[in-house]
């Protein structure tokens, strides 16, 4: 469905699109990435899902930080976009137009990816010292913050120290960007282990609004920003199962696909283990049904 509005930036599974001068509609697909390819089979409900999960993350971090979400309900959306309504629905926010600091914020809990290849060529990750005899999914001795520079279009992010954030933005920013970044993390993982799951680590956007105020952007805590493991699977020393993407990485290892683009289509059977994995994720974590949240939007 087209959205009747100038498109502002295409992530690879999202798209953010300006509404008026202080609004922005951020819109998640049912798009999957697997090993940074974009498969061509959609998973039903995913957009929705990784949607909801946001919506709910916003309000119990409220007391932690502002958020920039005005609205997800599609009946106070502008009246241009009434009429794609029923495309919008569930999958979408309206969002105050917020100036973004240029900084992925990191936390982490756990060792792995990224950092896990950082601490293996500096013993620690972005200038933060840790313990030697760490391996992949090591609980770390406390969350730390580990701050990256986004990248390029295909590229990764680059990790950097605590000290080149600093110096890009200044320290008292980038302190307040640790503090917030940690704080969120710490509320993230400490609900999610009640449920069983454990957050080994977050990326999180923020900015300012317009009266100067640091304000949490984009989606937060989700599957795609963040890495989900079943607490009962966890196990130092190796990669640690996805709680999301298990069964379409187990497909892909078996498959012979040589992780290059385009990925394969996935058989009906894996979207459907898969959409039912985000919809547990979606109700392990907020307690709520998420036919329900599909209602209220
Ligand atoms: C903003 N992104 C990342 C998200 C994409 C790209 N509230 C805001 N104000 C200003 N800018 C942004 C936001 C938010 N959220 C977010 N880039 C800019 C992004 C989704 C799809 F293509």
């Amino acid at each position: 469905m087209e959205i009747p509005l100038p498109l502002v930036a295409r992530g690879k599974v999202r798209e953010l699109y300006a509404v008026d001068d202080d609004h922005l509609l951020l819109v998640a697909s049912d798009r999957l990435s697997a090993y940074d390819v974009v498969l061509p089979t959609p998973v039903p409900d995913k957009g929705a899902v990784l949607t909801g999960l946001s919506l709910w993350w916003f309000d119990q971090l409220a007391d932690v930080v502002p958020h920039h979400l005005v609205t997800a309900r599609v009946a106070e959306y502008p009246a241009v976009l009434q009429p794609v309504a029923g495309a919008l629905r569930g999958r979408s926010m309206l969002v105050r137009r917020l100036a973004m600091v240029p900084v992925e914020c990191v936390a982490r809990g756990y060792l792995t990816g990224s950092g896990l290849a950082d601490y293996r060529a500096t013993g620690g990750v972005c200038g933060v010292p840790l313990p030697d005899g760490l391996s992949d999914g090591s609980l770390l001795p406390s969350p730390i913050f580990t701050p990256a520079t986004k990248a390029e279009v295909g590229e990764h992010d680059e990790n950097v120290s605590f000290d080149a954030v600093a110096d890009s933005v200044g320290r008292e920013l980038a302190e307040e960007l640790r503090r917030v970044t940690l704080a969120v993390y710490a509320r993230g993982a400490a609900l999610a282990a009640e449920r069983g799951i454990l957050l080994a680590d977050t990326k999180l956007e923020l900015g300012h609004d317009r009266s100067g105020v640091l304000t949490l952007g984009d989606e937060v805590l989700t599957p795609d920003s963040s890495r989900f493991w079943p607490a009962a699977g966890w196990q130092p020393g190796r990669a640690q199962p996805s709680f999301d993407k298990q069964y379409v990485r187990d497909w892909l290892s078996s498959s012979g696909w040589d992780r290059t683009a385009p990925g394969p289509e996935l058989p009906a059977s894996v979207v459907e283990q898969t959409r039912a994995k985000y919809v547990e994720a979606y109700e392990r974590l907020t307690g709520s049904s998420f036919d329900d949240y599909l209602r209220s939007a």
